[in-house]
C-alpha cells in the first residue's frame, strides 16, 4: 500500500493544523495520524486526524479557535482542543513527546519501506535495528516485497509526475492490445482523479470473457498481460501476483532501453467485466472519499464493495447485486450526488 496523504497545502489557509494531523501532505513528517497508525496501531483515531484534516483543508477560511473548527465534520472535542493549544502556544505536548522518543521516530522510517507495517517495524526495533543499513545488513528478516521496497527506498517516496504516468499508460495500452484487443485497461488512483502527480501506477484490466460467473480459470488472463509488460522490458520486478492482483515494479526508462531510475511501484487489478464500474470507482479512489461515500450508502441501506452494490434488506442481509452500467448508476442508487474523478480527491 502506498504512503497515504493529507490534503496539499496550496490554497489551504489552515495548512499549519493540517501539519500536526496528517502531515499535511508530507509523508515524512511526524504527525499525529501516523503515530496512531504506525505507534499506537489505533486505525480508528488515525482515520479521525484524517477526516479532520481533509474538513479543515477544504474549509476555505482561516480557523481562528478550536470552537469554530469543532463545527467541521470530523473535528470533535480533543481535536478542537488541540487547535486552540497548537494556536496559544504554537506546538502541542503531544508531538513534542513523540519527537522526544527515539523508538516512534524509527518505527516511522521502517514503516516508509513498502511492505514494512507498523507490526514488522516494531519488531525488527525490538530485534536492535535502527536504520535502512542496519535492514540492509539483516535482509533474511526481510520477505520479498520488503526486500524490494527496501531496494527501490528514495525511488518509491518520489512522486510520479503526471507525463511519465502517460507514458507508461500508453506502452500498456500498446503491449495489452498486440495481446488481445479485448482487453480494456483503465489507469485509475490519483492519476484518474487528474492529480499532476502520483504516488504510483494503479492499473484497471477487464477483458469481456471474465465475468464473476465464469466457472472457467481466468488466471492465465493477469499472468499473460504481466509477462507481455515483462517483456517489453516496462515491468522489472514482481512483488506478488494473484488470479487477480499483481504488485510490482516498472521502469519507463529501463522500457526505452536505458537503465537508470527511478523505479516505480505498479498495480494491477483484473476486475470481472460485470464488475468493473464498482471496481474502476474503488481504485480511482481516493480512499478518504471512498470511505465517505460506502457509510451514505450504509445510512441508505445498501452495502458497497469494489465488487458490487446490494440494498439491505428489513432483515439487516444484503440482497443480490443491483445491475450497475456505469459509475453515476452508483451515485443515482445510494442518493449521492455525482462526483467526477477529478473532484473525488478528499
Ligand atoms: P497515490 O498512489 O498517488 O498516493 O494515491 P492513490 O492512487 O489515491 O492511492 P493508492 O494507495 O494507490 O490506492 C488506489 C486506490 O485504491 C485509492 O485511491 C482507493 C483504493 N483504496 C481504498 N482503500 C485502500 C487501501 O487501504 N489500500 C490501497 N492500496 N488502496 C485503497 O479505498
Ligand atoms: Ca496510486
Ligand atoms: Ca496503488
Amino acid at each position: 500500500m502506498s504512503k497515504r496523504k493529507a490534503p496539499s497545502s496550496e490554497n489551504n489557509p489552515n495548512h499549519d493544523f493540517c501539519e500536526f494531523l496528517t502531515g499535511g501532505g508530507n509523508t515524512v513528517n511526524e504527525q499525529l495520524a501516523n503515530y496512531e497508525k504506525n505507534v499506537s496501531r489505533n486505525i480508528f483515531k488515525h482515520n479521525a486526524y484524517r477526516k479532520a484534516a481533509s474538513s479543515l483543508a477544504s474549509y476555505g477560511k482561516r480557523i481562528k479557535s478550536g470552537e469554530e473548527a469543532r463545527k467541521l465534520d470530523g473535528v470533535g472535542d480533543k481535536i478542537a482542543k488541540k487547535i486552540d493549544e497548537f494556536l496559544q502556544t504554537g506546538k502541542l505536548q503531544k508531538l513534542e513527546k513523540i519527537h522526544e522518543d527515539d523508538s516512534n521516530t524509527i518505527i516511522n522510517l521502517f514503516t516508509r519501506v513498502s511492505g514494512i507495517g507498523p507490526a514488522k517495524a516494531k519488531e525488527l526495533l525490538d530485534a536492535g535495528m535502527k536504520t535502512l543499513e542496519d535492514l540492509e545488513k539483516n535482509k533474511q528478516k526481510l520477505n520479498h516485497h520488503q526486500q524490494i521496497g527496501l531496494k527501490y527506498f528514495e525511488d518509491f517516496e518520489k512522486k510520479i509526475p503526471r507525463e511519465e504516468v502517460k507514458e507508461v499508460e500508453e506502452i500498456i495500452k500498446e503491449e495489452i492490445s498486440k495481446l488481445d484487443p479485448e482487453f480494456h485497461v483503465t489507469i485509475c488512483g490519483s492519476y484518474r482523479r487528474g492529480k499532476a502527480e502520483s504516488g504510483d501506477i494503479d492499473v484497471l484490466l477487464t477483458h469481456p470473457s471474465f465475468k464473476s460467473t465464469t466457472k472457467k480459470d481466468k488466471a492465465h488472463l493477469l499472468k499473460a498481460a504481466v509477462k507481455q509488460l515483462e517483456d517489453r522490458k516496462l515491468i522489472t520486478d514482481s512483488i506478488s501476483l494473484g488470479d487477480t492482483k499483481f504488485m510490482g515494479v516498472c521502469n519507463l526508462n529501463v522500457a526505452n532501453g536505458v537503465k537508470k531510475g527511478p523505479w516505480r511501484r505498479l498495480d494491477i487489478r483484473l476486475t470481472p467485466h460485470d464488475q468493473y464500474y464498482c471496481m474502476i470507482l474503488h481504485f480511482t479512489g481516493s480512499d478518504l472519499f471512498n470511505k465517505t461515500m460506502r457509510a451514505h450508502a450504509l445510512e441508505n441501506k445498501f452495502t458497497l464493495n469494489e465488487y458490487c452494490l446490494r440494498p439491505i434488506g428489513a432483515t439487516g442481509i444484503p440482497g443480490e447485486p443491483l445491475e450497475v452500467t456505469s459509475e453515476e448508476d452508483i451515485f443515482d442508487y445510494i442518493n449521492y450526488p455525482y462526483k467526477k474523478p477529478e473532484e473525488r480527491s478528499m
